[in-house]
């Protein structure tokens, strides 16, 4: 049973967040934040209308050079260990050879992080590789998730989430959800979508519901499993975004719907998706904060 929130509490929900980010931006404009600010107050705009916002060419190179050199590393041994598994790795047949050895009674003899691997998944340590923090550590990132967020006091939660998706591996693919389903530790946040590679229609990337947001989901469907059970998109009208280029993010509300697209090309999608919150919200699940660039355990 899905509920829309009526006008004025949505209305008051924006117009208080405005009110506070109105403050920020006083604040950073006092310490001459100059250029940016303009784009930040452009972030404010979009966001504030659409529940999403891609912001251009926000990250250097650099940045995600070094991100994507973590996963290239991860993954490079894994293709040897696949072909001598039999395993017909850069070729049409390698996501259904994959599929075929997984679900053999072969699998369980096979080395967890590499079953990980195969899957789809980053095992932990990748995740955690202190190299992606330069992600958060992009002061042009910070300056607009501080306009986000209303605090200069940001948060990511810990570890992030990367992805990658072989061509054609359409198990690797997220069905429709809202965020906030899956972080329920988290009393707010914004998600950052951040791909690794060109993304056009043929690779695929995020597909957005704009209006989404506005829906309440009936608090019972948040105890399943998976997926938000039932999730009725009809009455919106999906937008994919691409053509994202690299340096590009994808800036989403924790009530945004969205999914992911069908990776069609012949390359890997890789793509970091980071949850942020501020000293005003809370979390009970591990964090990095990031004034101190430490890792916040709960109860530790
Ligand atoms: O990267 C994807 O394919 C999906 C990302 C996603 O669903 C998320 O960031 O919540």
């Amino acid at each position: 049973m899905n509920t829309l929130t009526s006008g004025s509490e949505r209305t008051l929900g924006r117009t208080l967040s405005l009110h506070r980010r109105k403050i920020i931006v006083e604040l950073l404009q006092s310490i001459n934040y100059g250029v940016v600010l303009c784009e930040g107050v452009l972030v404010l705009e979009d966001f504030e209308k659409n529940g999403f916002e891609i912001v251009r060419n926000l990250l250097g190179p650099e940045i995600i050079n070094q991100a994507k050199t973590v996963f290239e590393e991860a993954l490079a041994p894994t293709l040897d260990q696949m072909t001598i598994l039999g395993i017909r790795v850069g070729t049409e047949n390698m996501v259904a050879d994959i599929n075929q050895l997984l679900s053999s009674p072969e699998a369980k003899e096979i080395d967890r992080d590499l079953r990980m691997i195969m899957t789809g998944q980053f095992p932990l340590n990748v995740r955690m590789d202190r190299r992606l923090w330069v992600v958060p550590q992009s002061p042009e990132l910070q300056k607009a998730l501080t306009l986000l967020l209303g605090s200069p006091n940001l948060r990511m939660h810990s570890p992030p989430m990367a992805r990658f998706v072989y061509p054609g591996n359409s198990n690797a693919g997220v069905p429709a959800h809202q965020d906030v389903a899956y972080n329920k530790h988290l009393s707010n946040f914004i998600t950052c979508w951040i791909p690794l590679v060109d993304i056009d229609f043929e690779c695929g990337g995020v597909t957005v519901y704009p209006g989404s947001d506005g829906l309440q989901r009936d608090p019972e469907l948040l105890g399943h499993g998976v997926w938000y059970e039932g999730i009725d998109l009809a009455d919106f009208e999906p937008f994919d975004c691409e053509p994202m280029a690299l340096g590009d993010v994808l800036f989403f509300n924790r009530h945004l719907a969205h999914k992911s697209m069908a990776n069609k090309s012949n390359k890997i999608r890789y793509s970091l998706d980071l949850r942020f919150f501020s000293d005003m919200d809370t979390s009970t699940k591990h964090y990095l904060d990031m004034r101190t660039w430490e890792i916040f355990e709960p109860n530790g």
